[in-house]
């Protein structure tokens, strides 16, 4: 009868645990848009593509992804791996140019580099090279203040290759365990090259290939050791 109780109460609990636990966070991007330092006022955000490419400056093109994590529950610090995919949609024969991912910090108020807000509210058929949070204008990169390396692709596979790592450093997943606006952005660029070979990554427009995708993974709940101790406890009651 006692253990009876004691199984209800802890049938219970595991409930109770299991109906407030986080589980993965599987967004694909809210907004995204590639700039081009040959055409500094123009916006690409509706195109299928997001290119990054390094070269003179007519070559140069970066490209912004923002995702939107307001379905994240359980407290931003409790966030302790991120993976990124990103889907190749094109590529020339010969791409061997490292492709970076950076993060934008959690940034407020105004560039003080001039390239516009730093606060993730960017437009996606606003944002261009001229405004870009955080960008480096008379570069191929980004401002170091203002963003983390993430990850760098020494070699992009052919279309339709996912593209994808997973961060765990506490560091690098400063920019959403720190977030407090529910947005947070990735830039991708490269810091070499000359404009050709390049390859494109599937924007969210894109209708063959899959979009860009953020998976947030939470500490392992609670419930989970609870559930591992249970039978244990059960068994030394019998006894
Ligand atoms: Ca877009
Ligand atoms: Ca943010």
């Amino acid at each position: 009868m006692k253990n009876a109780i004691v199984m209800t109460m802890l049938v219970a609990m595991v409930a109770l645990l299991a109906s407030s636990a986080q589980a993965d966070l599987v967004v694909t991007s809210d907004a995204d848009s590639t700039v081009s330092g040959g055409a500094t006022g123009t916006n690409y955000g509706t195109s299928t593509v997001l290119q990054i490419r390094n070269g003179s400056a007519s070559y140069k093109m970066k490209s912004w992804i923002r995702f939107d994590i307001s379905g994240w529950t359980a407290g931003k610090s409790n966030i302790t791996s991120a993976t990124i995919d990103l889907t190749v949609s094109y590529r020339s024969s010969t791409e061997t140019v490292p492709l970076h991912v950076y993060a934008l910090n959690n940034g407020t108020g105004t560039d003080p580099y001039g390239s516009g807000d730093l606060d993730e509210s960017w437009g996606e058929t606003a944002i261009t090279w001229a405004n870009a949070p955080a960008n480096r204008e008379a570069s191929d990169t980004v401002w170091g203040d203002y963003t983390t390396l993430l990850h760098t692709f020494t070699n992009v596979p052919a279309a339709g290759t996912l593209l994808s790592f997973t961060i765990t450093d506490a560091d690098q997943l400063a920019f959403l365990t720190g977030d407090t606006n529910d947005k947070v952005t990735i830039i991708l660029c490269r810091t070499s090259g000359s404009g050709t070979p390049r390859s494109y990554i599937a924007s969210k427009e894109n209708a063959t290939y899959d979009p860009p995708k953020l998976t947030l993974t939470p500490e392992p709940a609670t419930m989970t050791l609870l559930l591992l101790g249970l039978p244990l406890a059960l068994r030394r009651r019998r006894k």
